[in-house]
């Protein structure tokens, strides 16, 4: 009697471990088809290079090729997943009807914030709903959003990090997805190192050669010329073609990737980036909420030697297309005089997260066009940096500009650690507050906020210097 009870319960144990596990599996698991839209924007053909290893019959244990320890939790070794991985998964238990990060999602982001938003406000301050829950799945809506990543193979261990930060601060709770491209095919190493660190799904995207090489308007000599002098005055990168052709990319190709137009917000992440403090509401639907384009959290000022007629090309551009000036733009952030001249003040795009649709928009595709015509991503080595922010700067009111004082960052080499003492307990913060550059001399973001009638957090006084 007891005997054949013990036996049924630890049968119904096993059947539930094996579906647990079988259901984390597909919740957690990208590698099928992404659903590439056709047409849209005139991006080529592509070889969209989604999910890591052997994507048939992803079910069957596959023995891993030349393998190390398995780094990748559920697809390689799915026999194993229900015991090591279904405990660990307290998402899959809390919502069972739906995959987890996206529950309930539907439509684009603003319809979606209608739907859900109410129920679960954002916890922007201490003792608001939510505030206190940092564990568990986050019970809000999701965004339209990824995360997005332009890397070499011989970035992943950089990446890592970056990603193992971001995932630890924030998106852990959040399950966003995270894209990753390259030039070149992404290899079996990057995929699974960073895809078991991704909370989300991920997708690896390969950049088709037009958006990756010189345009037929350049003059191979010329750029030649520029590149060898470059290097003699010591400029950083100054003798780099493929520095060139990734703020080329930066500035207008990525949004129009693929795989990018599944989604109308991103968060670029680049290797060997810190996050320094807890990130306790979605940062995407602040964007959403406020209407927000574009949002930074470093400015500092551009090396004129990579940029001497960048401006000139803007004026040029003004000219052509005064329908797509923003009324109420951020001209006085780029200009002290109106627009004569350019100030070299740009948001450090390193870090962004802003509206894909904006970047898709015929102002910033004209305005990109436009410059790249001009050749300046050649015959001189203009970054995606400035190329944004002049971009964001006009073709934007002021208002759908943000900056994210909560958001505390690391990129070699300034930091962003969040302006006030109880802020940065408040977030749990690491980051040492003298090295706060927001405040300094070579930064812009004193002019950002004296452009938009912005009040500075406390205590910026005593970070001047
Ligand atoms: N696929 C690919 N990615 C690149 C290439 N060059 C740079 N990247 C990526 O583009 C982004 C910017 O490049 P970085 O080398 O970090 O440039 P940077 O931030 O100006 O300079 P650092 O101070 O060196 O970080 C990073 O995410 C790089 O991984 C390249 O040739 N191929
Ligand atoms: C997200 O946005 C993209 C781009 O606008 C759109 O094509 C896609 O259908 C949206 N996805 C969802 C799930 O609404
Ligand atoms: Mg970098």
């Amino acid at each position: 009697m007891m005997a054949t009870g013990n036996t049924r319960f630890v049968r119904y144990i096993a059947i539930a471990v094996v579906f647990l596990g079988l259901y984390y599996f597909l919740s957690h698991t990208d590698y099928h088809s992404v659903d590439i839209r056709p047409g849209g924007l005139n991006t080529g053909d592509v070889k969209v290079n989604d999910g890591a290893v052997s994507p048939e019959a992803p079910m069957a244990p596959q023995p891993q090729e030349g393998s190390q320890a398995p780094v990748q939790p559920g697809p390689e070794s799915p026999a194993e997943a229900p015991i090591k991985e279904a405990p660990a998964a307290p998402e899959v238990q809390d919502t069972p009807a739906e995959p987890a990060g996206h529950a309930g999602y539907s439509g684009s982001s603003k319809l979606l914030e209608d739907q859900f938003g109410a129920e679960h406000p954002l916890a922007m301050s201490p003792g608001a709903p939510g505030w206190d829950n940092l564990e568990g799945t986050d019970p809000g809506p999701r965004m339209n959003a990824t995360f997005v990543t332009l890397a070499r193979n011989s970035d992943v261990w950089e990446i890592a990090k970056s990603i193992r930060q971001v995932e630890d601060r924030f998106n852990k709770r959040f399950n966003y997805d995270w894209v990753f491209l390259n030039d070149k095919p992404f290899d079996d190493t990057f995929k699974q190192v960073t895809s078991s660190l991704v909370s989300g799904k991920t997708h690896y995207g390969e950049i088709p050669e037009e958006h990756w090489s010189f345009p037929e308007w350049i003059d191979q000599e010329k750029a030649k010329k520029v590149r060898d002098d470059m290097k003699q005055r010591g400029i950083i990168y100054g003798d780099s073609v493929s520095y060139r052709h990734m703020c080329r990319y930066e500035s207008g190709f990525f949004f129009r990737h693929p795989i990018m137009l599944n989604y109308e917000y991103y968060w670029r992440v680049e290797p060997s980036i810190e996050l320094y403090c807890d990130l306790h509401y979605d940062p995407f639907r602040v964007m959403v909420e406020e209407n927000k384009k574009y949002s930074f959290v470093l400015s500092l000022y551009e090396y004129p030697e990579t940029i001497p007629t960048l401006w000139d090309s803007t004026k040029k551009f003004m000219k052509n297309h005064p329908e797509h000036i923003a009324e109420g733009n951020t001209m006085k952030f780029l200009s002290d005089d109106g627009g004569e001249t350019y100030n070299r003040c740009h948001f450090w795009s390193n870090f962004e997260i802003g509206s894909l649709d904006w970047l898709r928009s015929d102002a910033y595709i004209d305005f990109f066009t436009s410059l790249d015509k001009d050749g300046g991503f050649f015959y001189e080595r203009w970054g995606d940096a400035p190329v944004h922010s002049i971009g964001a700067g006009l073709l934007l009111p002021k208002e759908e500009i943000k900056f994210f004082n909560d958001i505390a960052y690391y990129h070699n080499p300034f930091t962003h650690c969040p302006t006030g003492e109880q802020t940065r307990i408040d977030l749990k913060c690491h980051c040492d507050p003298q090295k706060n550059f927001d405040w300094k001399g070579y930064s812009c973001t004193s002019r950002f906020f004296e452009a938009n009638g912005l009040e500075k957090p406390q205590g910026w006084e005593q970070q001047k210097d």
